[in-house]
């Protein structure tokens, strides 16, 4: 599905008409999340991964007006080393596309366009939700709401722990989104292994997953996505009490500055990695590469 909106690689056209395994990989993670120039070089090493796990890249994007669904390695530079390229949510692509504009996709775009090529798994960091503060904010990720509408299997690490966790999960219940807790009954803290929240579900295998798949296709009804909460190994999690101490100075300095709206989420993701010397960056990318190799091999099962 090529149109005048959104072109698809090569590569991923060939592999969705074989109904081969393909993984879709979001770009604000690239262009946002990760500091300049290592971020060229996660994004080259998790296509990589999606690669040597059987299955295609597809990493999502919109450049100069057109949404991409599976980049070249010039695409994937550009939006890695272009600083000018924004931050698209969902509801900014129609502007984007109208405006000819160039933008990295967080989960609710990538999700969306994903889905909308016909590819059914997805592999992030930690999902977007309700921030700490909502009472006077309001500030919620467009994430959930997206991924309420979407039949997509999203993994990663569960929310953001800069964000309010039970909060999120409550939100997510009320929507309709389904969580599998992947070798674990609690709900991972993106870079802790554990949020300390309980999940309902806990699968072991990709095959496990994929079952879900098949019987929440079998079942139809509204349009959801499934959450596979897979946490990042004790041995790489950020230290517990680092995390929360620079959490709580990152959240009092974004307090005091006004940061608000898009600006958030970079903004604190930013400070941790500054306020735990790096610490943060690897647990984060440690919990991606776990997120990437899984959702090939869920892939692969599908
Ligand atoms: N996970 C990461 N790093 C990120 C994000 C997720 O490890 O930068 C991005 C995702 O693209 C997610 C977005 O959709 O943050 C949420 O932003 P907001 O809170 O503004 O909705
Ligand atoms: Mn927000």
């Amino acid at each position: 599905m090529s149109d005048t909106t959104t072109h698809l690689s090569p590569e991923v056209r060939d592999a969705l008409a074989g109904r081969r395994p393909v993984v879709a990989l979001e770009s604000t993670i690239i262009a946002h999340g990760l500091p300049r120039p290592r971020n060229l070089a996660v994004a080259h090493e998790l296509e990589e991964l999606v690669r040597s796990g059987g299955a295609v890249p597809a990493t999502v994007a919109v450049l100069d007006g057109r949404a991409h669904v599976g980049l070249s390695k010039d695409q994937l530079e550009r939006v890695a080393g272009d600083t000018s390229v924004r931050k698209l949510g969902h509801r900014d692509l129609a502007p984007a596309l109208a405006a000819r504009a160039s933008g990295a996709t967080t989960v609710s775009a990538t999700a969306f366009l994903a889905a909308r090529a016909g590819i059914r798994v997805f592999a992030t960091g930690g999902l977007g939700g309700v921030h700490r503060g909502w009472t006077e904010t309001q500030d919620e990720s467009a994430d959930l709401r997206l991924l309420a509408r979407t039949r997509i299997t999203v993994v990663c690490a569960g929310v953001k722990s800069i964000l309010d966790v039970p909060a999120t999960l409550q939100r997510l219940e009320t929507l309709g989104v389904g969580i599998l807790g992947y070798g674990t009954s609690h709900f991972p803290g993106f870079y802790l292994s554990s949020s300390g929240e309980p999940v309902d579900w806990t699968v072991r295998t990709p095959d496990e997953v994929a079952a879900v798949m098949r019987a929440q296709d079998a079942l139809g009804g509204p349009e959801a996505a499934i959450v596979v909460a897979n946490p990042v190994p004790e041995s790489e999690q950020l230290d517990p009490e680092l995390h929360d101490r620079v959490l709580a100075e990152a959240l009092e300095a974004c307090r005091e500055r006004g940061v608000t709206g898009q600006a958030v989420t970079p903004f604190l993701l930013e400070r941790l990695v500054r306020g735990t010397g790096g610490a943060s960056l690897e647990a984060n990318l440690a919990a991606v590469r776990g997120n990437v190799r899984l959702a090939a091999a869920i892939a692969g099962a599908w």
